[in-house]
Parts: structure tokens; sequence; C-alpha cells
């Protein structure tokens, strides 16, 4: 028999410390951190096999938010793979994609979501363990896994034809999660409510990953619902709350079509909470106003991205002040460059970079890409800031091919490259519109071939079949001309007047 390594990843030698503690209340029940431990710890072994160490190989999970999910996530971290979530309500073109760029060798799946993969499990010779047998493998010794070692694939849209995966480290994901930990001073007092998707950071890193350092209590709902929201709410307990300011917006909606009676429950549910925050998008101010007036919270905006986790934040104590990002978080170095890369002074917007140990290490199989991302080893994150008074504000970003619609990335080009691909396309444009809920929509302008016809609502479901439903389109416009300028390219914001 071994004797037992100490344990090299900060994360789970913490667990150990919490043991009985509740560490996730979700539909398959409520599991103490003991649970999560014995629970990834067969998971691992049953990665492993016969092998010491996965040494970096790329694992999939596909599992709904909840006990499950953290288990794989873990169970894959403490056998020595890489992480690679798969969202279960993509299509199996776009978790094709995820599967072939990341160079996966194994899948685990939570039983019910199974057929998702095999197809593509058994095109790719991709080892696919259902979550329910890895549960009940016996315990083998781990290996220890170094800090250094890379932990995690998040992919991400950006200006490129497909997303990228961007790559965390063991030391990346426990610097961002150390840095919110002490800026909004989570503690094992804690218990947050997660209506996040699980392949993000915001719902992976803010929410789940932080509460479970803390020995904290995260509640997980499969997906975002305003009246079960409200519903968890008004029912107390809740300390901490995060998400999209999309998902505020429809909460406020949703308080407004209430009855005198239920709104109360509601409001005085949300006001036990001690912290609410809103990031991953701007926050407009007419929903910070009402979300003060209808619960008396000052929402904490906060600012960041996949590449480098949380970056500026308003203060947990002291003044927020209404459409600033704040000053830069623990540990985080932020600064504003013109084009040639020097700063900026105060009042000048530039664009943000940003350093610090908390910043990805690499796009997955991309060095050119991640030699490009960086400007003498800062960050550059693409968005423009400017420092007024000693916060920062966000005044938009450079590219006009990425789209924030309800806090998801969404590039252009992705989808331009998508609709090139159909048969009755001769050319197209997406184009960003304002909404008031969604923050942005993508619209799409597309010019049919000669003698062809093109239906919206046949383009639509032709989409949802290649890329994930939240990329596809909310409008059409079938045109004869798309606007160009004098080198051929489509003249963006003017085409996005035609669709208001
Ligand atoms: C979207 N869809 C989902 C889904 N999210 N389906 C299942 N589960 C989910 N989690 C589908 C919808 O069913 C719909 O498909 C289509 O996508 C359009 O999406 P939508 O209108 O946006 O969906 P809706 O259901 O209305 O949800 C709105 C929302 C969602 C706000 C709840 O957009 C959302 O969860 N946003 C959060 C994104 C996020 O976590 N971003 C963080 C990125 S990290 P159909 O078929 O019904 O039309 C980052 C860094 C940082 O930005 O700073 O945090
Ligand atoms: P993602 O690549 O999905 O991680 O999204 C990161 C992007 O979201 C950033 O580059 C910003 O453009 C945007 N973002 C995140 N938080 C905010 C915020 N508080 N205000 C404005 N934009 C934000």
């Amino acid at each position: 028999m071994r004797v037992k390594a100490p344990e090299s990843l900060t994360l789970i030698a913490r667990a150990a410390e919490h043991n009985a503690r509740l560490a996730i209340v979700a539909r398959e029940g409520e599991f103490s951190y003991r649970d999560l431990l014995d629970a990834s710890h067969r998971i691992a072994s049953a990665l492993l096999e016969d092998e010491p160490d996965l040494r970096e190989a790329r694992v999939a999970y596909l599992c709904e938010p909840g006990f499950t999910y953290a288990a794989a996530q873990w169970g894959i971290w403490r056998a020595g793979g890489i992480a690679v979530p798969l969202p279960p309500f993509y299509p199996e073109a776009e978790i094709e994609y995820v599967l072939r760029d990341s160079e996966v060798s194994r899948v685990v799946v939570q039983d019910a979501l199974s057929q998702k993969v095999s197809g593509l499990a058994a095109r790719y010779r991709i080892r696919v363990l259902e979550a329910k047998k890895a549960l009940a493998a016996a315990k083998k010794p781990l290996p220890a896994v170094e800090p250094r070692r890379r932990a995690q694939i998040f992919y991400t849209s950006g200006t490129t034809a497909r997303p990228k995966g961007a790559v965390l480290t063991h030391a990346n994901l426990e610097a961002q999660v150390r840095s919110l930990v002490e800026a909004w001073e989570w503690s094992s007092a804690d218990r947050i409510l997660n209506v996040l998707p699980l392949h993000h950071v915001h719902g992976v890193i803010n929410v789940l990953t932080c509460a479970l350092w803390s020995g904290a209590v995260c509640e997980l709902m499969p997906r975002f619902d305003p009246g079960e929201v409200w519903g968890r709410i008004a029912r107390g307990g809740l300390t901490l709350f995060m998400a999209v300011p999309t998902i505020y917006a429809r909460l406020i909606r949703a308080w407004e079509e209430a009855d005198p009676e239920r709104r109360e429950a509601m409001s005085q549910g949300a006001r036990s909470l001690r912290l609410m925050v809103s990031g991953s998008a701007p926050l407009p101010v007419t929903v910070m106003e009402r979300w003060r007036e209808i619960t008396g919270h000052v929402l904490l905006e906060r600012y960041g991205m996949t590449e480098i986790g949380m970056a500026l934040s308003n203060p947990l104590r002291g003044v927020r002040v209404p459409g600033s990002v704040g000053t830069p978080l623990p540990g985080v170095q932020v600064r504003l460059v013109d084009e040639s890369g020097c700063e900026v002074p105060p009042g000048v917007p530039g664009e943000i970079e940003v350093r610090g140990p908390g910043v990805f290490l690499e796009y997955w199989g991309r060095p050119e890409a991640t030699r490009e991302a960086f400007r003498d080893g800062w960050f550059r994150t693409g968005d423009i800031g400017v420092l007024e008074e000693g916060r920062y504000r966000i005044l938009g970003r450079k590219s006009v091919d990425i789209i924030k619609s309800g806090g998801y990335k969404i590039s252009a080009v992705e989808i331009e490259t998508a609709l090139r691909g159909h048969p009755d396309i001769d050319d197209c444009a997406v184009v960003a519109v304002p909404d008031a809920e969604l923050g942005e929509i993508a619209c799409a302008a597309v010019v049919p071939r000669q003698g062809r016809d093109l239906d919206a609502e046949d383009l639509r479901q032709w989409l949802k079949e290649r890329l994930a439903a939240y990329k596809v389109p909310r409008r059409f416009l079938v045109t004869r001309e798309l606007p160009r300028n004098a080198l051929g390219k489509v003249l963006k914001p003017e085409l996005a007047a035609r669709f208001s």
C-alpha cells in the first residue's frame, strides 16, 4: 500500500478540511465536501485505469450543472488531466468542434446525456466514462498535480472563424479565486445560488469554484428561470448571487408582473443577501437603479474576461459608482495603452491590458494567436476603457465583430463563416444591434444566390444544427446588396441601421 502523497492542489486540500460541511445542493440531492472528495477520487481512479497520471490529457465532461458536474471536474483534475466542459445544450456540431480542437481522449458523461456524444466518441475513438459507473469505481492512489500544470480549457469566441480554447493552469485558477475571495470576503458562512451555464468563467470560477474554495454552499439550478430564482430568493438563506445584466433585467420583469404580496416576499428575500454582483456585459444604469428600488441592493459591477478571470471591481465596502467597473482586483495589474502600446494618461481612452498570476497560459494549439494576444507580457483585452477619478469605465470594444448577447460572447465572423456554407447564400454580414434586455443581439443580412430564395425560419433551423442556440441571429434580413467600403469590406454600423 502506497503512502498517501500530501495533496498538491490547494482546492482539494481545503475540501478535506471542510469535510462534513454541506458543499452542493442540486437536483440530485445534498452533498458534503467529503462526498465531493470521495466521488471525484472514484472518477479520477476510473479515468486513470492502469496509468499513474493522465499527464495533461484532455478530458471532456458533459454534465448538467450539479454535483456530478463538480465531481467530474475535480476527478479530471485529480487524475492529472485537463478539464474541457461541454455544454449539454450544444448541438452535435459544436461538441464535435470542441472535442477535435482540444484533442480529447476521454469524456465523462452524465448518464442521461450519453447519447449526445456516443456517435462522436465512436468516430474519434474517444473513451466514454458514464458518470454513474465511474462513481462506483474502486479508489486508487492519485498523482501529485503541480499547480503550474494545465487545468482547464474554456472555449471563447473572438474575431476568428471558430472559438479558441483558453488554457488555464491550476495556479491561474487559484490566483483568480484567491483574488475574488479576498475582495468580496467569501467565507464558509456563504451560500450562493448558481443559475449560469457551467462552461464559462462567470459560473465556473466566480460562483462554483469560489464557493467550494471557501467551504461555502453552492446551490445549482440546471438553467435560469426567473420564477424559480425568485422562489428560491424569497425562501431566504442565500447570502450571495452573481449574474449577467440580462438576468437582472428578467428578474425585474418577473417582479413587476407579480402581485403585491408576492413582490413583498421577493424583495424581503433579496434584502437578506449580503452581496449581489453583475458582470460579463455592461450593466445599464436603469437596471442598476430599478434593482436598488425593488431590493435595496446596489449591484456590484465588475469586469473580466475568459483569458484573465476578473480584473476590475467596484468595492465591497465603499461607493459603487454606476457605469464604472471600479479598480484592479487584488493581484491584478491593469493599464490603458494607445495604438502603439504607450500608456495613456487618466481621462484619455485606451485599450485595457492586464497582467498577473490569473492571466491564462495560452490558446490551445495556437501559438501564433497566443503571441499576438500579448504585448510585453501584458494581455491585450480588445476592450477600450478610460480612467476617471481613479476608477475605470468601459467604453466598448475595438472590434465590431464581437457581439455580447445575454453575457455570451458571440463572433460575427463565426456566424458569417457558418452562413457561407449554406448552398443558397451568396454573401452575408452579421452585426450587433442594441437590445434592451440582452444588451446586444446578433442580426444577419444575407444575399441569396441568383435565382434562389431564402426563408428566415429555414435559415434559423439550419444554423441551429451547426451553432449553439445563443449564437443563432435573432433577426435576418434578405437583401440584394450589402453596403461596402472602397476595399469591398462590409460597412457594419451602416448595416446595423437597416435592422432598426
Ligand atoms: C442559452 N440557451 C440555453 C442556455 N443559454 N439553453 C440551455 N441552457 C442554457 N444555459 C439557448 C436558449 O434556450 C435559446 O434557445 C437560445 O440559447 C437563445 O438564448 P437566450 O435568449 O440567451 O436564452 P435565454 O434562455 O433567454 O437565456 C438568457 C440568459 C442566457 C441570460 C439566461 O443568455 C445566459 O445564461 N447567459 C449567461 C452567459 C454567461 O454565463 N456568460 C459569461 C461568459 S464569461 P431556443 O432554442 O430556446 O431559442 C465572461 C467573463 C466575465 O463574460 O466577465 O464574466
Ligand atoms: P468572455 O470572452 O465571454 O469572457 O467575455 C469577456 C468580455 O465581456 C470582455 O472582454 C468585455 O467586453 C465584456 N465584459 C465583461 N464584464 C463587463 C462589464 N462589467 N462591462 C462591460 N463589458 C464587460
